[in-house]
């Protein structure tokens, strides 16, 4: 066999291998259109197509299980915080808010709830946190922020029975914003019912006069205005969640 040989042999493989890859190549696209027009044929849950939102159930139980309760959030010093903070979200702010007269509504159990001031909260233990927020849309930023750990209100209000319970509820005096948290996040030592950003009072449009801190979860938990707290065994409603977003939006 001389060289020219060898050349026309392989170039005629060649082509039969392009030839099976490009058919192969086909039957893929066609598959993944199939699976593609498959997936939206399902019914929704939760704003998201069932067999996705499975995926995002499993992926949620794995990080619930395993990150969202243990790992403590890297803080940084005061000077590292931003002294302008973005302001993102007003949904659940935009009603006018009678700040004289606003109270955080703890409903213990249903029939049970009690009324709370900005100043007995201020009582309480005050523990400030420097962490870098991430907002789910992709910026980040490091903030400085202060108050009462969730986990030292509950000692306070002896809430042993209720933080017993799979998940606290909060939302916005008028209802329009809402979140759901999993009992171990809202007790991680890093969560705070908030009333302080960079040593003054919240602005009315970052949550005056409280909002939630969580580290462990995304920008979307992180609930401003806090008018209600509840708590419950089934998966509270979850604003963002109806939306098509993940329901513990773990870090
Ligand atoms: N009441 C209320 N809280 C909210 C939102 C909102 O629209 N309404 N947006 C959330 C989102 S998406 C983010 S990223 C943070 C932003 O907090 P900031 O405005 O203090 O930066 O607030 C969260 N809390
Ligand atoms: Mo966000």
């Amino acid at each position: 066999m001389n060289d020219k040989e060898v050349i026309l042999i392989s170039s005629k493989k060649f082509r039969k291998r392009s030839v099976i890859a490009f058919i192969l190549f086909v039957i893929f696209l066609a598959g993944t259109v199939f699976a593609w027009k498959w997936i939206h044929k399902q019914p929704d849950m939760a704003g998201v197509p069932q067999p996705l939102r499975k995926v995002l159930n499993t992926n949620e139980n794995i990080f619930s299980n395993f990150l969202t309760d243990k790992h403590l959030a890297e803080t940084y010093p005061r000077s590292a915080a931003a002294k302008r903070v973005r302001v993102n979200g007003d949904i659940g702010l935009k009603s006018t808010l009678d700040t004289m007269a606003w109270k955080l509504k703890l409903v213990r159990s249903p029939g049970d709830t009690l009324l709370i001031g900005l100043a007995d909260i201020k009582a309480l233990p005050k523990t400030e946190l420097v962490f870098n927020f991430k907002c789910i849309e992709g910026w980040s930023q490091i903030t400085d922020w202060a108050g009462v750990r969730f986990s030292d209100f509950v000692k306070k209000y002896h809430l042993n029975q209720e933080t017993h319970m799979n998940y606290a509820g909060l939302s916005t005096p008028d209802d329009k914003y809402y979140v759901g948290i999993d009992m171990a996040s809202m007790m991680h030592p890093q969560t705070l019912l908030c009333y302080e950003m960079n040593g003054k009072p919240l602005p009315l449009n970052q949550g005056y006069p409280l909002r939630l801190i969580i580290p462990v979860k995304y920008g979307i938990k992180h609930i401003k205005r806090i008018g209600t707290i509840y708590f419950s065994n089934i998966r509270p409603p979850d604003y963002w969640y109806e939306r098509g977003y993940d329901y513990y939006s773990g870090l």
